[in-house]
């Protein structure tokens, strides 16, 4: 059996990943993080990240443009943007956004001199490309046996990936399930789900009295040869009896509980 934990939108929340570690110990084969891990703290991230002590795979998403493709962070991570990598009998790869590629940023700079109305129909080009490079990795190594990561969930997957049985992405906040013509596609939702409180059953309530408690939520994968994948969604799902919910208005410089 392979046991996988698949995370996305971290969005710089350190303490949540601190908090996802004292939640699942190491118990995994793998981890997939399915992109939005967050410029600024990437370091720290990683850091913990690698302390599950299993490859950690992963693909970038918008909230990482300033983050460099190739940048290395510790020997078991790996990004897997068209790069495989074998967990027992499966095979991950990814596709981080296009415009991480390092390929397309130095095309893009090139057209940017030339003709920047030209930048549309060269991207959709590049893209096409981007596919069919993902698409033979795939055969290469066995659609049957291939998960697909990205931070946006994937279209026309049975013209270019066709017989990939399952698709984790990210990006909107929803925990998502759902099989289309034999293909299964998992949104593994936001670990970063800062929530604003204040005590509960203050009459007055002033911006000092503001806190922030995660609620994120990620999901926990098995796969068996026999019975094939299986997913549990997990939420951290903390205790709000002392908290009251404060709705509209949102403080991200609170302090964080729990
Ligand atoms: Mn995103």
């Amino acid at each position: 059996m392979t046991r996988l934990l698949a995370l996305s939108d971290i969005h710089n929340n350190v303490n949540a990943v601190r908090q996802l570690k004292a939640r699942e110990g190491n118990n995994y084969d793998a981890m997939i993080v399915a992109g939005d891990i967050g410029s600024d703290a990437a370091s720290e991230i990683f850091e913990v990240l690698r302390s599950f002590e299993c490859p950690v795979l992963y693909v970038f998403g918008n909230w990482d443009h300033s983050l460099k493709y190739d940048r290395a962070f510790g020997d078991r991570c790996h990004h897997v943007h068209l790069a495989p990598f074998r967990i027992g009998e499966l095979s991950i790869v990814g596709e981080t956004i296009d415009g991480i590629d390092p390929e397309w940023e130095l095309l893009r700079s090139e057209i940017e001199t030339e003709d920047p109305t030209n930048i549309p129909a060269v991207k959709k080009e590049f893209s096409a490309r981007q596919r069919a490079k993902l698409s033979a990795i795939v055969e290469t190594e066995g659609p049957e046996r291939t998960i697909v990561v990205s931070h946006y969930r994937l279209t026309k997957t049975q013209s270019f990936l066709k017989g990939v049985p399952f698709f984790l992405f990210g990006h909107i906040h929803r925990f998502e399930d759902s099989t289309s013509r034999g293909q299964r596609f998992v949104n593994v939702s936001a670990l970063d789900n800062k929530v604003m409180v204040a005590p509960r059953g203050l009459k007055r309530i002033t911006r000092s009295d503001y806190r922030l408690i995660n609620d994120g939520s990620y999901v926990v994968i098995t796969h068996e040869r026999d019975t094939g994948f299986s997913v549990e969604p997990r939420r951290f799902d903390p205790d709000f009896s002392n908290w009251d919910r404060v709705e509209g208005i949102f403080h991200s410089a609170a302090t964080e509980v729990g």
